[in-house]
């Protein structure tokens, strides 16, 4: 059995959902960030930093949704890149870190943050610009209806959970690619399943986080 270590609105979505695409059944464990599980013995046994995902598979457990995505289309044979595309693939696979590297910085100023005076609001309108700036390599990075001129491919469900979470902080508005690319990959019935499956919002409780004027 596929087990799969998860938080609502985490990285682990990633993984959730490409294995509904890939159709590979599994047992969602449903973690919070407010319990302690995350730093349990046990699951720092699977995960060392006790981050969420970590993927039981194949007698072991995996760690880093990048790796994690590329190994299920390494093994699985299905959503790799296309013939001489593997390039760019891997590219859109690890960038998909660089723009979550800003969702982990708004995520802690807007909400791990609780009080006023420990949050910036330089830090969090610089952030947002930054974030924005990978959402706009993004928009001109699509080739079509995809990242990849072959089709669907696990660099979409890499990138694609930076944007769902990013128009939470920058609005998609000037990015109409992106917005387009969201909405198709979102109508997708393995999304919606996945969606179905991601447990209630622990995270992200508003719909925009603005960041305060100067
Ligand atoms: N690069 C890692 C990042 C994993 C990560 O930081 N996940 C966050 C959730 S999005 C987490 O588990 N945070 C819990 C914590 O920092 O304690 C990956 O893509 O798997």
């Amino acid at each position: 059995m596929i087990r799969l270590h998860h938080v609502a609105q985490a990285r682990s979505f990633r993984v959730l959902w490409l294995l509904e695409e890939i159709g590979l059944g599994c047992e969602v464990v449903h973690h919070s960030f407010f319990d302690r599980s995350l730093r349990d013995p046990a699951y720092l046994a699977i995960s060392p930093a006790g981050r969420v995902p970590a993927l039981e598979i194949d007698g072991r457990a995996m760690f880093e949704s990048g790796a994690i995505l590329q190994y299920l289309v390494e093994t699985r044979e299905m959503f790799g890149p296309g013939r001489g595309e593997r390039p760019d693939w891997l590219e859109w696979i690890h960038f998909a870190e660089t723009i979550a590297a800003h969702l982990a910085n708004l995520t802690q100023q807007h909400i791990v943050l609780r009080e006023d005076h420990m949050r910036s609001p330089t830090v969090m309108r610089l952030e947002a610009k930054r974030l924005e700036k990978t959402l706009e390599a993004v928009e001109r990075g699509l080739k079509g209806e995809y990242l990849l001129a072959s089709g669907f491919s696990a660099a979409d469900v890499a990138v694609a959970y930076g944007a769902l979470i990013g128009q939470r902080f920058v609005r998609l508005d000037r990015l109409p690619g992106v917005a387009a690319w969201l909405k198709r990959l979102e109508a997708r019935p393995a999304f919606r399943r996945a969606i179905d499956r991601d447990g209630p919002p622990q995270i992200y409780l508003r719909d925009f986080y603005e960041a305060p004027e100067p």
